[in-house]
């Protein structure tokens, strides 16, 4: 087993980028739940969807999430009447998350339904939500708390961020089969996600930050900083806000008692006697993913 712990864009594009250098039957993705929420009744998961239809090839490259040929004629009807769309769910999109809403409605588990779509839609990797039970993340910010959609997708995570909390992250048990994969792996990866919204949600459920640090010597993180900056998204800003250096290193400290490799970019490579101080080893590639040599060096570097 190859474990990977995954958020959403960087995590799907590693997983990827894998098939270059293992066997993908091999692979279990373990989920970040913290970014999922129920909206007009409808349980959606955002992560998980973009690994999804990241492997099975159905992805929107330009958007970065939700499915290739997208339409909107539902979010422009649920417009005309008034209705909430600042989160769009393209026609297409929808099947997924009305098939999985009917299926957790007559009480099916949402690692279930993963499974059920990943095989119908032809992914052959193991993709696991981290937890089937309710585990939120929720942003402390000036306007008061968000949840992480509308920090996110509504204020297009343009707000200051002075706490970050895992509601229900106590009480969430792990999946079945998340901590069997962390336990039997011969490597460990932590995606180039964002370290506290979306890897820190994972390592919150109870018993799996445990079993990822026993097995520190065989974890490789990939860092999602380069040059000081996040490919996408807010992670280099969030590190800041949050008493973080918004670097590979701060990466590479963040993960200290969980990862004994860290992947980083050429640009930082000059970190990397600074990163091998803290005790980590330090590996230094192209972590740019997209180019089609590039991602198998990096997906080579990552088994070594
Ligand atoms: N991201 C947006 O920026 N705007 C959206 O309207 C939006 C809708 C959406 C619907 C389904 C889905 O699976 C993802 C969606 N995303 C949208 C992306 C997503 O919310 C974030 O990129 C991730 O949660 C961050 O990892």
């Amino acid at each position: 087993v190859i474990a990977v712990l995954s958020g959403g864009v960087g995590a799907a594009r590693l997983l990827r980028a894998l098939r270059t250098a293992t066997d993908a039957r091999e692979v279990t993705a373990i989920v970040n739940v913290g970014d999922d929420l129920v909206m007009h009744g409808l349980t959606i998961c955002p992560d998980l969807d973009t690994i999804t239809y990241t492997l099975a090839g159905l992805n929107n490259e330009e958007l970065g999430w939700g499915l290739a040929g997208e339409t909107w004629r539902v979010m422009d009807e649920l417009t005309a009447i008034g209705g909430e769309a600042w989160f769009r769910l393209g026609d297409r999109d929808l099947a997924t998350h009305l098939y999985r809403s009917q299926r957790i409605g007559r009480g099916a588990a949402k690692s279930d339904v993963a499974t059920e779509v990943a095989r119908r839609l032809g992914v052959v990797e193991r993709l696991l939500p981290v937890s089937d039970d309710e585990l939120r993340t929720v942003l402390a910010t000036p306007e008061g708390e968000l949840s992480f959609q509308e920090y996110f997708v509504r204020r297009r995570h343009d707000v200051e961020v002075s706490a970050v909390r895992f509601v229900g992250a106590d009480r969430a048990r792990p999946a079945p089969g998340v901590l069997d994969a962390i336990r039997c792996a011969r490597r460990i990866v932590i995606a180039p996600s964002n370290p506290l919204i979306s890897i820190d949600p994972i390592l919150a459920v109870p018993g799996v930050r445990d079993a990822v640090a026993a097995r520190r010597d065989d974890v490789v993180a990939v860092s999602p900083i380069i040059g000081g900056r996040a490919l996408k998204g807010p992670a280099d800003r969030l590190l800041r806000e949050l008493g973080h250096e918004a670097s590979c290193v701060g990466v590479a400290r963040h993960y200290l008692e969980i990862a004994g490799r860290i992947v980083i970019d050429e640009a930082d490579a000059a970190s990397a006697p600074a990163i091998e101080r803290l005790g980590v080893r330090a590996s230094v590639t192209t972590t740019v993913m997209g180019d089609a040599a590039n991602d198998a060096r990096l997906a080579k570097d990552v088994m070594a």
